[in-house]
């Protein structure tokens, strides 16, 4: 039963065995693979009777990955989509799920996963697209009660492609385990915001364009000397002071790190004690003003997400308190666990 799955380099170490594997699941560390191409769009044109592939797998309890294929040959000029494949799933408790994808295309392309109910009209729940720099893979955090689903994963670009391309999505639980908060000592602390604004470096607001923009001031992100492994997860801390900027934040507060060659996805847990304080955090490639990844929460005292990030590469991790926060200065911690999890295999 569990042979089906084994020997993958793709899974997760922890992705421990398969059981109930379907006898199509397809290359090593695939749950399932793609059987139904030209059917499987839910969007597609009735008179094809589409419909998601029903896969059989559960999600939520193990990692699944879903093998397939990004065909040439049926690109929708109205929509842009070079290519949409559905596959059923199913869920039996309330999951939380850490969604990763990775694809094999040769030229750039916008690449989605969504997840969708299956009713007569669906609705979508949740979803993610690779990011504007990282092309090839992208990672994105949902939440779903039981129930069954449709993962819907689509291609899209001015024009069809001349040669399909190889795609895996893996499902995963998202546990309390998987990126704890770091209780260890921390391994960066701030250093350079005693005299004031000395490492803002990116104003944040949403009423003008771009909202993301670099400062007038000289000030610059903190070299904190630390790359993000896989093995080792690690904590910042930081105060974020009760000092208005002229944006939507008050303290902005940002980070250089770097990225080990294997971590190819960041998790990012940041905490602090006052649930009035609203702290928010966004990654940006070094010297660049897009971000690539964020967690803008309103409520709480906890903000939690994933971004996925080149390996060996320089990233800006930037925090800030929102106008409006009380509490401040607030001291906070910022635990960032590396990923490499999914990887493409050998097509
Ligand atoms: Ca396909
Ligand atoms: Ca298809
Ligand atoms: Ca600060
Ligand atoms: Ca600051």
């Amino acid at each position: 039963m569990v042979a089906a799955c084994g020997g993958g380099g793709a899974r997760s170490p922890d992705a421990g065995v398969t059981p109930d594997a379907p006898s199509d699941a397809g290359p090593p560390g695939c749950s399932y693979a793609e059987r139904a191409d030209t059917s499987n769009d839910p969007a597609g044109d009735p008179g094809g009777r589409p419909m998601a592939e029903p896969t059989g797998l559960e999600i939520g309890t193990e990692p699944r990955t879903l093998c397939g294929t990004i065909h040439t040959g049926h690109f929708n000029s109205d929509t842009g989509t070079i290519d949409a494949d559905g596959y059923r799933v199913t869920t039996t408790g309330a999951v939380d799920l850490v969604v990763r994808f990775a694809h094999s295309a040769n030229t750039d392309v916008e690449f989605s996963v969504f997840v969708f109910d299956t009713a007569q009209n669906p609705a979508l729940l949740f979803g993610g697209s690779n990011n504007t720099i990282v092309r090839d893979h992208g990672a994105f955090l949902g939440s779903l009660p039981p129930g069954t689903y449709d993962v819907v994963v689509s291609a899209h670009n001015s024009a069809d492609l001349a040669t399909p391309f190889e795609y895996r999505v893996q499902l995963a639980p998202d546990l309390p385990t998987r990126c704890p908060a770091v209780t260890a000592a921390a391994a960066y602390t701030e250093a350079g915001d005693a005299a004031g604004t000395g490492n803002d470096v990116i104003s944040v607001d949403f009423d003008v364009d771009p909202h993301f923009q670099l400062t007038a001031a000289a000030d610059a992100a903190e070299p904190t000397g630390l790359t993000i492994d896989t093995p080792t997860a690690v904590r910042m801390t930081g105060t974020s002071a009760n000092e208005d900027a002229d944006d939507d934040y008050m303290d902005r507060d940002a980070y250089l790190v770097r990225t080990a060659a294997g971590t190819t996805e960041l998790t990012l847990r940041l905490r602090w004690a006052d649930e009035h304080t609203d702290l928010n955090y966004l990654v940006f490639p070094a010297d660049q003003t897009d971000a690539i990844g964020s967690s803008l929460r309103f409520e709480g005292n906890e903000e939690y997400n994933v971004v996925a990030v080149r390996p060996s590469s320089a990233y800006w991790v930037w925090v800030g308190s929102h106008d409006g926060s009380t509490g401040l200065p607030a001291t906070y911690d910022l635990s960032i666990c590396g990923s490499g999890d999914l990887q493409l295999g050998s097509p």
